[in-house]
């Protein structure tokens, strides 16, 4: 049985990827941090089938220790300060998880075992001020925030390690992935929960940001399988991997209400306080790479998704 290890479990990435990984037969070693309080909510339901342990992308001893212990012939790590504008109040924090973090892990396979095959969470932030219409693994980084930064140093450090020391590591330029399990900030989510609020009469509106900026949105549980099928290949590489569609903050504000009958205009007021200091206007892959050399394809389409993650919020509020 070949044994996994993420970072970020707690994560919605985290959580799908042990699914995925459960069903393909891999032993899953989760890295978590140490909090005060219960933070496994996305993982409860695989709490009995994975082992979650302790270890930080900010400490390289415990890294070291947790490839030692649990010899994973994979690395995917997850882990991040993911939230953009928490990259402006925390510069310096997103730098040393988000970038040099991928340096503590990279430098725990070189000692402990380079032959671990490593998954390394880059993102389409990096392509930021878009040089080239739609995105592809040529196209030049203009990334526009601390964490678009911070995950360029971790997709640049992935790629030296491969060429300097023949690692396996391999680098998934994803683009933005959703989900019922996505954190509660991010805007398709904020949507989501808001949209369901609003229809049980929770909220009275939702104040968003920049209705305009638009975003190659797919669906989180697709995109853990192309992590996986990186892994597989024969070589180390870097992969695009999104839908090749956009749409905008305003599209979905307009799918997500009329779903439940009504005019997101009734209710969406802008507020300033969720602009941001640079905006990533645009963003649409070309996933051709991916489509031709790991056979993935997303399964779920732009409507479904934002419908799936309506539904679940309803389903969540009624329950609760
Ligand atoms: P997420 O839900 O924000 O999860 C991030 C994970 O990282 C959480 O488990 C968090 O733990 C953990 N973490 C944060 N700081 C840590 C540290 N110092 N040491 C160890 N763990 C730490 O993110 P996601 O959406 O699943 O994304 C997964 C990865 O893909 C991230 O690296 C993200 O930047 C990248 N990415 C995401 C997207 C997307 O659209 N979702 C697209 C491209 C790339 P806590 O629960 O303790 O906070
Ligand atoms: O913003 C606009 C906002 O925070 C999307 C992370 O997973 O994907 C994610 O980063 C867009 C931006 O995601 C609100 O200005 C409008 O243009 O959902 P988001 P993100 O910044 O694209 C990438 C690929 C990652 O790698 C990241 O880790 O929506 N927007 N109004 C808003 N955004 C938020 N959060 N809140 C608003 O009220």
């Amino acid at each position: 049985m070949p044994t996994a290890l993420i970072t970020g479990i707690t994560g919605q990435d985290g959580s799908y990827l042990s699914e995925l990984l459960l069903k393909k037969g891999y032993r899953v070693v989760g890295v978590a941090r140490r909090s005060s309080t219960i933070n496994t909510e996305r993982i409860k339901h695989l709490l009995d089938d994975i082992s979650v342990v302790q270890g930080d992308l900010q400490d390289q001893g415990s890294l070291l220790a947790l490839l030692e212990e649990y010899k994973p012939e994979e690395v995917y790590n997850l882990a991040a300060q993911s939230f953009v504008p928490t990259s402006w109040n925390q510069p310096a924090l997103t730098g040393d998880v988000t970038a040099l973090g991928v340096t503590r892990m990279l430098e725990a396979i070189r000692f402990v075992n380079p032959k671990i095959r490593f998954y390394q969470a880059s993102s389409s932030e990096m392509f930021g001020r878009v040089q080239e219409v739609p995105q592809k693994e040529s196209t030049p980084f203009y990334p526009r925030s601390p964490y678009g930064v911070a995950k360029m140093y971790g997709h640049w450090i992935t790629v030296n390690y491969r060429e300097s020391f023949n690692i396996f590591a391999t680098s998934g330029i994803l683009f933005n992935h959703e989900s019922p399990r996505r954190g509660l900030e991010f805007v398709t989510r904020k949507i989501s929960d808001g949209v369901a609020r609003i229809k049980f009469g929770l909220a009275k509106d939702l104040r968003l940001g920049n209705l305009d900026s638009q975003r190659d949105w797919g669906f989180a549980g697709d995109y853990v399988e192309a992590m996986w099928l990186m892994l597989q290949q024969e070589h180390a590489d870097n992969y695009v991997i999104g839908t090749g569609e956009t749409h905008s903050v305003r599209e979905f504000c307009e799918v997500a209400f009329s779903h439940v009958g009504l005019d997101y205009k009734d209710y969406v007021i802008q507020d300033e306080r969720f602009y941001r200091p640079a905006e990533v206007d645009l963003l649409i892959s070309d996933p051709s790479m991916a489509r031709a050399s790991l056979k993935w394809e997303p399964a779920v389409a732009f409507k479904e998704l934002v419908i799936m993650m309506v539904d679940a919020d309803l389903e969540r509020l009624k329950k609760g």
